[in-house]
């Protein structure tokens, strides 16, 4: 073949002797000339295709792994503010155990002086008397029973107190009640004529009302019998055209001659208190 060649073209085949190399050579020379840079820029392409497939799969990754980050911080902020939440929490709590205590200690001396309270009621009444004693002695020797304090009135052996202070039903009966006593319970003829006798003309709350059950007691619950002669004719009505709330009248008072009436509870109006005389 190579002798082929050399016989068809003399000439090239001279210059391939002398200088050239042969045809299939300077082929793939050229070839090899354009071959390295389409090689390379395969490869080059390759590998940017390659580096492109790993950088988009990489930046897949990255993008998950910064959602995970930005879930994480999340989490971490919420962590935080729970741990914030807790902190409050517990600083409430602490305010609380002291709250706690400062009641415990105000109830353990409020129990104290509770304690202290027959001790104290026990002191009233040996002061009562000796108030009784040196009244006895003052006013004469021989004078013995029981005593009333100032501005109460002894009757029986009880003490009477007719207030200049005008009060509603409720305010009167509690008044009465830090001077134990109570309001009226008027029970005897004579408890009424001595009462009545004190009282007229003014108008005064004794100690009867309806309110409680709806049926008419004193104020220590004792049921009351309604005795016409006692009260205004045509009471008690239950009037309830007072204008001063809805209930009617559910208290009684003494009217200025000396009989019942009932009236709203709520109106203002003197009151009579009553209690046991203090003894020696
Ligand atoms: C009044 C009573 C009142 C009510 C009213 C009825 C004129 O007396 O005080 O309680 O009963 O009468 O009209
Ligand atoms: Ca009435």
């Amino acid at each position: 073949m190579f002798n082929d060649f050399q016989e068809k073209d003399p000439d090239r085949c001279a210059l391939w002797i002398s200088e050239s190399p042969p045809a299939s050579v300077a082929g793939i020379f050229r070839i090899k000339w354009w071959l390295f840079p389409a090689v390379m820029a395969a490869v080059v392409f390759i590998l940017i295709l390659v580096l492109g497939v790993t950088n988009s799969k990489t930046s897949t990754r990255l993008w998950s792994a910064e959602e995970e980050v930005s879930i994480l911080y999340d989490k971490i902020e919420s962590l935080n503010a729970s741990l914030q939440q807790a902190h409050e929490s517990i600083k409430e709590i602490h305010q609380l155990k002291f709250r706690i205590q400062d009641n415990k200690d105000q109830i353990s001396s409020v129990s104290a002086a509770l304690q202290q309270l027959p001790l104290l009621d026990s002191l009233r009444k040996k002061v009562e008397a000796l108030e009784c004693s040196f009244k006895h002695i003052i006013q004469n020797a021989s004078t013995s029973g029981p005593c009333c304090p100032l501005e109460w009135t002894l009757f029986g052996s009880d003490c009477y107190f007719f207030s200049k202070q005008l009060l509603p039903w409720n305010q009167s009966k509690t008044w009465c009640e830090t001077k134990n006593a109570h309001l009226a319970i008027l029970s005897s003829d004579k408890e009424w004529e001595f009462v009545t006798k004190n009282s007229i003309p003014l108008l005064y709350w004794v100690g009867l009302t309806d309110g409680r059950t709806g049926k008419w007691e004193w104020v220590n619950h004792t049921p009351y019998t309604i005795q016409r002669r006692r009260w205004v004719p045509g009471q008690p009505d239950a009037w309830t055209g007072h204008g001063m709330g809805p209930e009617d009248e559910d208290c009684a008072h003494l009217h200025q001659n000396g009989l019942l009436n009932d009236m709203h509870c709520s109106s203002s109006l003197r009151f009579i208190c009553q209690k046991r005389g203090s003894h020696t």
